[in-house]
């Protein structure tokens, strides 16, 4: 048996997990758990950085703790396209922009003029999101602090860097910045020279399962880890890291990575950049093993998550069990719009949207959060169908992975809106994506297949059938798309 520690940071709390892996047996448990709190300052939304690397120091402490043997090694996996800039002493250069922060309203409009959407496109296969990071580069690049800007690390790197002193750019990750071509895998030079960008600024790539140094002597201190403990490139964004640790047996599935968002599509052998696809906005993000990750980002449970803020944090079964009160498709919501971007107000703007399209406005916490997760399901059912017909790859199964496996009306919701069994867990999907991929690079585990199998012989997992009424979902759908 190995022991490996997975930091996984999502957008809504960061956590510390061991992974324990023998040939045949995967057991994963919780070191430490903590809070991921933006703060909004005068310019703007920022991550709290120094309390999350504080975190993952309590978390590296607590899992040795739980180690008797040690740390085989560390992985770090995060949320996408946010970075830390450091100056030419490698200091940080003030706390990483949020990407819900306002800085980048407007810009994509401007870098279109020069470089038209449907180049971009052809050229990375990304998404339009208004936070890719060649996005945040754009609007960041006239600010003093750019100015003295010498490195850009993404912030699993960033992590990794403060532990380590070693820097690199790991390449799913990097991927996310709009920088990559996804043919060759590696940076799209010519793209970055038409925006100005200077690619200098990244430090080199580097692989999942490369090795990613030793952690420094402060930080063995500090943790009260015994040296030397290796850290290794995992799939650092947490995405491919949870599609990496989706348990499926075959090639006909989809998937949906469900937390603060929702990221729902396909594993692919290769890139779809057609112009129809560029107008379904999927994205084509890489993945393990020369994968493609063909998926649409939709906002997920921040929706809900904004609620429940807005509301004083009532307790989450409580509201889940009023939501299954509620009759089914009352009010819908197009949940892929970025209307529901920044933070605030989210009851309102979710009453104000069903209004501007006719339907009944709903009023009570059960009723808006019933609103909610239907229109998760319709829009799980959207860029499921869509993606199948883009790549022309049919599935038969879904797999939810991720925080919203534990809400199971969800779950049972996407089964019935996609008319396919969805198979739930694992919960901790990143996390074990993170753990394998370490393992993997010790030579415990095999291939992907092999990553997949260990996951569905050992992890639990929920199947949901669909329960008929698909008619309803698709007339649900069409009141969305006459708006
Ligand atoms: P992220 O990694 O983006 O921070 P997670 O994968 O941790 O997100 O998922 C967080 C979400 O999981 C929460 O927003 C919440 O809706 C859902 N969740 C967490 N615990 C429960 C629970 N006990 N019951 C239902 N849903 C839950
Ligand atoms: C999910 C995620 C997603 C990105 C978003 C910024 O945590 O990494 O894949 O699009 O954050």
């Amino acid at each position: 048996m190995r022991s490996y520690a997975a930091v996984d940071l999502g957008a809504s709390s960061g956590r510390v997990m061991v992974g324990r892996v023998g040939p045949d047996s995967l057991e994963l448990a919780e070191a430490h758990r903590f809070a991921n709190r933006p703060v909004r300052v005068p310019e703007g939304l920022r991550w709290d950085v120094l309390s999350l690397y504080a975190g993952v120091l309590d978390g590296l402490r607590a899992a040795g703790a739980q180690c008797e043997g040690g740390l085989d090694s560390v992985g770090i996996d995060s949320w996408a396209v946010d970075y830390g800039l450091l100056d030419g002493d490698g200091a940080l250069l003030g706390n990483p922009v949020h990407y819900r922060d306002a800085r980048t309203d407007g810009v994509a409009e401007k870098v279109w003029a020069g470089v038209p959407a449907a180049e971009l496109y052809a050229a990375t296969g990304l998404q339009y999101a208004p936070f890719n990071t060649l996005y945040q580069l754009v609007a960041a690049r006239e600010t003093r602090q750019f100015a003295h800007a010498e490195r850009l690390l993404l912030i699993p790197d960033l992590l990794a860097y403060w532990l380590t002193g070693e820097q690199g750019t790991e390449l799913t990750n990097a991927s996310t910045t709009q920088l990559i071509d996804p043919r060759t895998r590696t940076w799209s030079y010519d793209l970055a020279a038409r925006l100005g960008i200077g690619l200098e600024l990244f430090a080199p790539l580097r692989q999942p399962g490369d090795p990613a140094g030793v952690l420094r002597a402060e930080v063995l201190e500090e943790t009260g880890l015994t040296g030397p403990v290796p850290v290794t490139a995992v799939g650092s964004h947490d995405t491919a890291s949870a599609v990496a640790a989706v348990p499926a047996t075959g090639e006909r599935f989809a998937y949906i990575c469900t937390g603060t968002w929702s990221l729902a599509g396909l594993e692919l052998a290769a890139p779809v950049l057609t112009e129809e696809s560029r107008a379904a906005n999927f994205t084509n993000e890489l993945g393990l093993d020369g994968t493609v990750r063909y998926l649409r980002n939709i906002m997920g449970l921040w929706l809900l998550q904004e609620c429940v803020r807005a509301w004083g944090d009532p307790d989450l079964g409580v509201l889940l069990r009023e939501a299954a009160a509620v009759p089914a498709l009352r009010s819908v919501v197009d949940a892929g719009d970025a209307v529901f971007l920044a933070p605030g107000r989210m009851p309102e703007r979710i009453a104000e949207a069903c209004r501007a399209t006719g339907q009944p406005v709903p009023g009570t916490r059960g009723e808006i959060t019933r609103c909610i997760l239907d229109s998760l399901a319709l829009a799980h059912r959207r860029a499921v169908e869509d993606a199948q017909r883009l790549a022309g790859h049919p599935v038969d199964v879904v797999h939810i992975v991720g925080g919203g496996t534990r809400n199971a009306l969800l779950c049972q919701l996407t089964a019935d809106a996609c008319g396919l069994p969805v198979v739930a867990g694992p919960t901790e999907a990143a996390a074990l994506g993170n753990v394998l991929v370490q393992a993997r690079a010790h030579g415990l585990v095999g291939d992907r297949a092999d990553m997949r199998r260990l996951l569905a012989r050992t992890q639990p997992l929920t199947r949901y059938e669909p329960q008929g009424g698909t008619e309803r979902w698709r007339e649900a759908q069409a009141r969305l798309a006459t708006r």
